[in-house]
């Protein structure tokens, strides 16, 4: 039941799901790739009352009055993501992914203009030019895709196609690449084209900052990510640049191009974030997440699971279940049935259609900020493998009760 001394005792419908969705992170095991667990110091400024002031422009450059503190916050979320990822240049006021790459968009390209991002299906984000998002509208979008055999990025073709489809905007990065991306090449081959280089790192923010993944930021004009996933802040966006060539332009999409009044309470997540990220146990976080995921490969390819690459270099392993003969919707809910969240995704070539897809995507961010180590992981993989012959009609339906006596076990370990 919900807490009666909660401020919410007026509200039991929504105190009643809070305390319930609290239960539910605690009860169950979390691989979505794209969450984390942030501390309780960015649950406070997150539950501010600094949420109440309304501000448009810049520090020191406001349109309403009253906005010397969150001034004081924005500046240091600022300057922290500046050390953090040695960019000239960071803005931190987009509200997601999504608006950084808007923003991104607004000061290189123009409606009609030719891009080159990622294949959605080959792990891409639905914001760099795929056909539903705005981004497919309003640019004329091509794909790269990965090699069909080894499932990873083939350089030379993409250099091929760039050459071909001479692209205003190149864009490395996405939501279900589990490989290191060679961003010295990709930005050659930007170069060699003619074309501006934009790296999405929503995914790996965090491993870039604990130094345990290869920076874009030297090498991109732009680089976009959100403050979520592997860097375990709030819900939100960053814009950073290796060079302030694109300051201008880049302070002017966010506001007044892309966005209106800025979150400030989320400006204050942000540099608590962005201070936990910049103390040297992040690095240590940043190396056992990676470590984390190799484990739970490991332990699925071991348990004749196959995995695309074969493997990973990130927090996140990719499920091909094509050979278990079940959809990736099919896995998602008999790992749902036993407390272990994760999502159905396409893997490379996959149909178009989400019920058809054949991969599940996994990631380590929000287990390792629990506490999970090598053998907690290798359990997890277990469990997983154990589920998946469930799903696939080769284990007992009663494996489902006792994967979720073994979850149990393993949450009742490491509290959140
Ligand atoms: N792009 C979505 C994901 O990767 O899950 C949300 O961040």
């Amino acid at each position: 039941m919900h807490d009666n001394n909660s401020a919410l005792e007026n509200d039991p419908l929504v105190a009643q799901a809070l305390a319930d969705e609290k239960q539910r992170q605690q009860t169950q095991i979390e691989l979505i790739a794209s969450e984390n667990i942030v501390s309780p110091a960015v649950r406070e400024a997150l539950g501010h009352e600094m949420t109440n002031k309304t501000l448009e422009g810049y520090p020191g450059k406001r349109f309403h009055g009253g906005g010397q503190f969150v001034d004081v916050v924005e500046q240091a979320a600022i300057e922290r993501a500046k050390k953090l990822f040695s960019a000239d240049y960071c803005n931190v006021q987009p509200h997601s992914g999504v608006q950084a790459n808007q923003a991104a968009f607004f000061a290189l390209v123009k409606p009609g203009d030719r891009i080159l991002s990622l294949d959605l299906a080959a792990g891409g984000h639905l914001s760099h030019g795929a056909r539903a998002n705005y981004s497919g509208r309003w640019f004329e979008a091509h794909h790269y895709t990965v090699d069909r055999d080894t499932g990873r990025l083939d350089y030379d073709r993409i250099e091929a196609q760039a050459r071909e489809v001479q692209p205003i905007l190149l864009i490395a990065g996405g939501s279900a690449y589990p490989r290191e991306i060679d961003f010295a090449r990709m930005a050659a081959i930007a170069r060699s084209v003619g074309a501006r280089f934009l790296v999405d790192m929503a995914h790996i923010a965090g491993l870039v900052a604990a130094k345990v993944h290869p920076s874009p930021v030297q090498h991109a004009d732009i680089v976009t990510c959100t403050t979520t996933k592997t860097l375990r802040g709030p819900r939100g966006g960053l814009i950073l640049a290796g060079s302030d060539e694109l300051a201008r332009k880049l302070q002017s999409a966010i506001f007044p191009g892309v966005q209106g009044s800025l979150h400030s309470n989320v400006l204050a997540a942000k540099a608590v974030c962005l201070g936990e990220a910049l103390r040297p146990e992040f690095a240590a976080y940043g190396q056992w997440v990676k470590d984390n995921a190799r484990t739970l490969a490991e332990t699925l390819v071991s348990r004749g699971i196959d995995i695309v690459t074969g493997g990973t270099d990130t927090h996140m392993v990719l499920l091909d279940l094509t050979g278990k003969g079940i959809t990736g919707q099919e896995a998602e809910q008999a790992l749902s049935g036993a407390n272990i969240t994760s999502n159905k995704n396409p893997i490379p070539f996959d149909s178009s259609r989400p019920s058809e897809w054949v991969g599940l995507r996994l990631g380590t961010a929000a287990a390792t900020t629990r506490g999970f180590d090598e053998a907690a992981m290798q359990q997890v993989g277990n469990i997983i493998a154990e589920l998946i012959e469930v799903a696939a009609g080769r284990n007992p339906d009663d494996a489902i009760s006792k994967a979720q006596a073994k979850v149990a076990e393993v949450t009742a370990q490491f509290p959140v």
